[in-house]
């Protein structure tokens, strides 16, 4: 493996492809701690198994396993699912697994972005966060491709979006929060997401799913589901603080214009009604930094756009809601070619994400 540090993946005809190409696999990581994933994780790690079944249905999947949950995690996931050992800090692949990059003939490189628990010592949700840092170097490693080294710039892989035809899609509230890269200007933010995804357009949304503990990652309010097109988490209440945040983002959007001059077409996804923590949820949660995890009554960030792209389905998360239904009927309409596959994701909610905050697509190499 070759750590790049000369050149960036624009200067060497590199891209970061659109979740709906071709893939060569999944990355994801088996869950395990106790102030993440309630009563030591046990439920969660049967969500992810779940998740990592549906989506070994039609690409490889590759699940990182802790010393300790190595067996567990061999015996829980079914066969053609690769198991290896690794160590990490939580289990949030997206976020720290390589965002890779391909050029046109073919071959596939890793960026290795730095990482910080969403935010540091400034508004970070754990310390310390070296295992999870270290992370997206090992899995090039393993995976045999060229990695550039990006750690000097906070970022995860949640917090971008891309279109696969030279537009990108971040919030505002994460991109420029005070924890990630005070240092650097908005300018300067998108200069590197141009050089290094290789794009000419970054669409700049306002804000994501209220209560989001990421600074509202885009990956949870808005989704390229093809060029030119999003999904936008959407609720009509407009006494709820959500209808406000999506429709400030409807309103950027409207009048945006992508990199090869499209409006943009924008497909409204319901909101499940508000997801509250329970009074048994959070005692099965350990405590962080000496305080309560979650509190009962805790509104969580739950969005069916946090869904997964794999080569023959779309992976999406539902909440024992009415909306569910009509949730993944609209995703179906948008993906006639894959069939939805909704996983009840309560127990991967409660830890702070859901199901494409725990994959990582790896793109096909030719
Ligand atoms: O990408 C994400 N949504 C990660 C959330 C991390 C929460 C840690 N408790």
């Amino acid at each position: 493996m070759k750590i790049i540090t000369e050149s960036t993946p624009a200067a060497d005809g590199f891209r970061m492809p659109a979740e709906y190409e071709s893939h060569e696999g999944c990355i994801m990581i088996f869950p395990e701690r106790p102030d993440s994933w309630q009563y030591g994780g046990y439920a969660a790690r049967r969500a992810f198994s779940r998740v990592a079944e549906a989506i070994a249905r039609s690409e490889k999947v590759t699940v990182c396993a802790s010393e300790a949950q190595y067996d567990n995690a061999r015996a829980m996931l079914p066969e053609q699912v690769r198991v290896v050992e690794m160590s990490s800090n939580d289990a949030w692949a997206r976020d720290y697994a390589p965002t890779f990059v391909k050029n046109s003939r073919g071959e596939v490189r890793g960026i290795d972005w730095g990482f910080n628990a969403w935010g540091g010592l400034v508004d970070g949700l754990y310390f310390p966060w070296d295992k999870d840092n270290r992370m997206a170097r090992k899995l090039c490693d393993l995976l045999e491709t060229d990695v550039y080294d990006k750690r000097d710039f906070i970022l995860e892989g949640g917090s971008i979006h891309v279109d696969g035809e030279g537009t990108g899609m971040v919030t505002e509230s994460c991109l420029l929060s005070k924890g990630r890269n005070p240092d650097r200007s908005r300018e300067e933010i998108e200069d590197i997401l141009k050089e290094y995804l290789n794009l000419s357009t970054v669409l700049w949304l306002p804000c994501g799913i209220y209560g989001d503990e990421t600074n509202e990652h885009v990956d949870n309010i808005c989704a390229f589901v093809a060029p030119g097109e999003v999904v936008l988490a959407w609720t009509e209440d407009e006494k709820d603080p959500q209808y406000a945040m999506s429709k400030a983002c409807l309103e950027y959007l409207e009048q945006a214009v992508d990199a090869k001059g499209r409006h943009i077409q924008v497909h409204k996804l319901p909101l499940p009604k508000p997801v509250l923590m329970t009074e048994e949820e959070c005692r099965g949660l350990d405590e962080c930094w000496d305080e309560p995890t979650r509190r009962p009554g805790e509104r969580l960030a739950a969005s069916y756009v946090n869904f997964y792209i794999s080569n023959g389905n779309i992976i999406m998360p539902g909440f024992g809601d009415p909306a569910d239904e009509t949730a993944k009927e609209i995703l179906q309409g948008l993906f006639p070619e894959r069939e939805v596959v909704q996983i009840y994701a309560r127990d991967i909610l409660i830890g702070g994400g859901n199901i494409h905050c725990i994959t990582q697509q790896i793109p096909e190499h030719c």
